[in-house]
């Protein structure tokens, strides 16, 4: 079905879930509990009059908001902005899906912009409220590239940051954390790029060691390669950890799923488990994973309310199932 021939009010009233707000477009929902709230961290949408391409230009974001609510289901609160692109010394422009942690007394937002050279770092502001304002620190974290940031706090202290996308996220001109605009995605039969992770320093603020590339395996043991888009990872990482295991997910970009995978070290390897969401309406599928109450929770977006226009996004949130063996229940975003 192209999306031209949507019936949107009847899919809307058969979406799996409602928009969280809808008086601005949000996406790429980063959820954590602060102090017994939810939080979410959300991109910005804006409309920009960019035209579409695979480059990702027209997600022209220029500020976060962050959004809150007591329970699921509760009222959301809509915080205001939280950080502005003109407050970021280095970037210039995108602020694209972010994240946030907690540490002694501060909470720290990651986010990815391009720089003046139309490359994209990774920020940290900090701020003493999880609603922000934060304050961003005059230079991006030493050492990083590419986007999509997610924070995972072990049970142990270490903190770990996530990032990395392929296309408009430029991952692919990346090889051993060296930028060459000559390296490219790989050939259909070798291996796909892995998403990148590095534990955090103790000040949360850089790198403690050299990003390094997280291996996605098959149900045979090899890496997924990169002729297998139903599978292998676009964008998009989140980190959660369930029974025991790391569970790591992710979306596969040009296919629409947001797939997952585990393993037994926040470093991976992680073994291609299955999909957590079907493709919605809008190019671009993104999530965040937490925990509320006892229940777990699927926090992701569509285009459903702005009718299709896929920089214009709408966060929703949904129960999400673990079977007896720890297997996620795939979710259907809308009813059949
Ligand atoms: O919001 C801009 C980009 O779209 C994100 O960084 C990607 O994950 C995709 O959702």
């Amino acid at each position: 079905m192209s999306e031209q021939s949507i019936d949107y009010k009847q899919l809307r009233a058969k979406a799996l879930s409602q928009p969280l707000v809808e008086h601005i477009y949000t996406a790429d929902p980063s959820a954590h509990v602060f102090n017994g709230r939810i939080y979410i961290y959300p991109s910005h949408d804006i409309d920009a009059g960019i035209a579409f391409n695979d480059n990702g230009d027209h997600f022209a974001m220029q500020d976060y908001h962050v959004l809150s609510l007591d329970k699921p289901g509760g009222q959301v609160t809509d915080h205001g902005v939280a950080l502005h692109i003109k407050d970021v010394p280095w970037a210039e422009r995108q602020m694209w899906a972010p994240d946030a942690a907690y540490k002694n007394g501060t909470y720290y937002f990651y986010f990815p912009a391009r720089n003046a050279q139309g490359r994209f770092q990774i920020g940290v502001a900090t701020g003493d409220s999880p609603a922000g304002p934060f304050t961003a620190q005059p230079q991006p974290i030493a050492g990083s590239f590419s986007i999509d940031p997610a924070v995972f706090a072990d049970d142990d202290g270490q903190y770990y940051l996530y990032f990395g996308g392929i296309w408009g996220g430029q991952l692919q001109h990346y090889r051993d954390c060296q930028y060459d605009p000559a390296f490219a995605e790989p050939l259909a039969h070798e291996p796909a790029l892995g998403p990148m992770v590095a534990r955090l320093s103790e000040n949360m603020l850089e790198f403690a060691e050299t990003p390094q590339q997280i291996l996605l395996l098959d149900e045979q043991g090899q890496l997924l390669l990169a002729a297998d888009n139903q599978r292998r990872f676009f964008e998009a990482s989140w980190l959660h950890k369930y029974q025991g295991k790391y569970y790591f997910s992710y979306s596969t970009g040009d296919s629409h799923f947001i797939c997952y995978a585990t393993g037994d070290s926040p470093y991976g390897p992680f073994v291609y488990q299955g999909r957590i969401l079907e493709p919605v309406v809008g190019w671009t599928t993104h999530h965040s994973i937490c925990e509320i109450d006892g229940k777990w929770y699927l926090f992701y977006h569509d285009s459903s309310l702005s009718e299709g226009i896929t920089h214009l996004r709408t966060v929703k949130m949904a129960e999400l199932t673990y079977d007896e063996q720890g297997r996620i229940q795939t979710l259907q975003p809308y009813k059949e």
